[in-house]
């Protein structure tokens, strides 16, 4: 059997050699596609096309490059239900959030569009006469780029729209997880006007694909390299990138903190922490990781968390009540399954009663879905987290959070900023001192102040510190920063050599304009 395993130069490139499947995890049985991994071979010659491309994407007007992003947001909408069921389908969220999902990558189109009319370069003042300077904004070159299955279309609109409204071509390595979304996404972008090899696709696993693709940054065959995923596999392309005096845009894992100050609307703070929690069974970046309770407020807030937690309906997620569906697949269950079993100790609380897989045998009572088939897991509590211990600092990317409690806000401060990771945060409280405080001490990317630690919106720079990444940031005018590199231009138009610093007319000052005493 042969399946597809490249878009390349606008052709599907198939293989009979490391097949995989890709099944809906709300069942494990509905087969949504066959692929077959990329290798290096293929990974270059995507590259290659991608660098034949450039030249002429590169010198389109970027009016002309924003107008065909304009048809991408037009057929995205278009599109969107259809999109949105099948990330539904293929990684199991819920269709509120898929819709979701779908809507950021339109929001993103919709605010570049414009940007291609901007672009802005400067016209700076010379210190000479007859000589005029300016900067330009020059795209990168062939821009190859890793991405997750979580945000299936968000998280890589983040990344190619800019990035091709700003002249680049690329090479996309999308997540093994997801690959009939992402052909949806590039047949999308294809029918929108991209023209051949701008474009290009390598579908595959991490391990043979995406190393494979990264390694030709070696080969001088890529400008830029963009990843979501984990801290480990981030720091290993930063090393690769970084021996090529290269700056990757890595957005990496988070441990994101939610304290709930005394004074805080706990009705708020309650919805938000839930949301944060197990909205996308806990399967964002921006999840909640250390719920960071004030001592006066805990008891109340634990008693009145595990009542809605235990009302959650989890189950099929193409139902509008689901609070979570299944979690990405087979693998992600197995992570988080094992997260409880190696990361919880002897001195935590277990505060939710079932933990690990739901199973016909073993299941929610809201449930409805197919339990015995379906990777689905419990909502995890746990309680009683100190600062020293490993699920602390751990990130678990599934339905599991820690309680911690403070007395003061420098504890509270301490608890959110120590994990070593830096990406999203929140405080909920009342009192403007504790909230100017907490936005102006604390070390992450993002921070929520009465609100979730998800949920950015696609114009605010989206990314993180620490283990979260490596200072780069998406969204917004700040990712056109990643996708252009500045070019400085002086333009001498008096017909002779005037030498800056040694030939300029600056005027020196009179010292002496006070009579001294002799
Ligand atoms: C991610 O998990 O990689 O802020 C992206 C949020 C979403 C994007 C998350 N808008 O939760």
């Amino acid at each position: 059997m042969k399946a597809l395993s490249a878009l390349i130069a606008g052709q599907d490139v198939v293989s009979q050699d490391n097949l995989f499947q890709s099944l809906n995890p709300a069942n494990n049985n509905d087969v949504v596609g066959t692929y077959a991994s990329a290798d290096k071979p293929l990974c270059r010659d995507a590259c290659v096309a991608a660098r034949e491309a450039f030249p002429a994407w590169s010198a389109t007007p970027a009016p002309v490059r924003a107008s065909v992003l304009q048809n991408f947001a037009h057929l995205i909408e278009r599109n969107k239900a259809a999109l949105a069921q099948l990330v539904t389908r293929e990684m199991g969220k819920p269709i509120r959030e898929a819709l979701g999902d779908v809507q950021e990558a339109i929001d993103t189109c919709h605010f570049f569009v414009s940007e291609g009319r901007r672009l802005y370069g400067q016209t700076v003042p010379s210190e000479m006469p007859l000589k005029e300077l300016f900067t330009y904004r020059r795209p990168v070159g062939v821009f190859a780029c890793i991405t997750a299955g979580n945000f299936p279309v968000a998280v890589p609109s983040w990344y190619f729209v800019p990035a091709l409204l700003c002249g680049n071509t690329c090479v996309w390595k999308p997540s093994e997880d997801t690959p009939e979304t992402s052909l949806a996404f590039y047949k999308l972008l294809m029918a929108a006007g991209i023209p051949k090899g701008v474009f290009n696709v390598v579908f595959g696993s991490g391990q043979i694909t995406g190393a494979a693709l990264v390694s030709l940054v070696d080969e001088g065959l890529i400008d830029k390299v963009g990843f979501t995923g984990s801290t480990e596999v981030g720091r290993q392309i930063g090393e690769i990138c970084g021996r090529n005096l290269q700056s990757p845009c890595l957005e990496l894992g988070g441990k994101n903190p939610l304290v709930v100050a005394e004074d805080a609307n706990l009705e708020a703070a309650l919805s938000g922490a839930l949301w944060a929690a197990f909205g996308t069974a806990g399967q964002r970046c921006t999840s909640l990781g250390n719920l960071i309770l004030h001592e006066s407020v805990k008891s109340t807030f634990i008693k009145r968390l595990l009542e809605k937690v235990s009302e959650l309906k989890i189950g099929d997620p193409r139902s509008q009540e689901i609070f979570y569906g299944p979690m990405i697949s087979q693998k992600f269950l197995n992570t988080h399954i094992q997260n409880i079993e190696t990361l919880v100790e002897k001195h935590h609380i277990l505060l939710t009663p079932k933990n690990g897989r739901i199973s016909s045998a073993n299941d929610w009572g809201t449930f409805s879905g197919d339990a015995q088939n379906g990777c689905y897991a419990f909502p995890t509590i746990v309680d009683n987290v100190q600062k020293n211990d490993r699920i602390y600092k751990t990130e678990t990317f599934g339905p599991l959070i820690n309680v911690m409690t403070y007395s003061t806000l420098d504890e509270a401060i301490l608890f959110a900023n120590d994990t070593g990771y830096g990406l999203s945060s929140a405080i909920y409280t009342t009192n403007i001192e504790t909230a100017y405080r907490f936005k102006t001490e604390i070390k992450a990317g993002m921070t929520s102040i009465n609100n979730s630690t998800t949920g950015a919106e696609a114009h605010l720079p989206f990314g993180g510190n620490g283990k979260s990444g490596n200072g780069s940031r998406q969204s917004g005018v700040w990712v056109i920063d990643q996708f252009t590199r500045w070019q400085a231009v002086n333009w001498d138009v008096s017909g002779k050599l005037q030498l800056a610093q040694m030939e300029t007319g600056y005027i020196s000052p009179t010292d002496l304009i006070l009579p001294t005493q002799k």
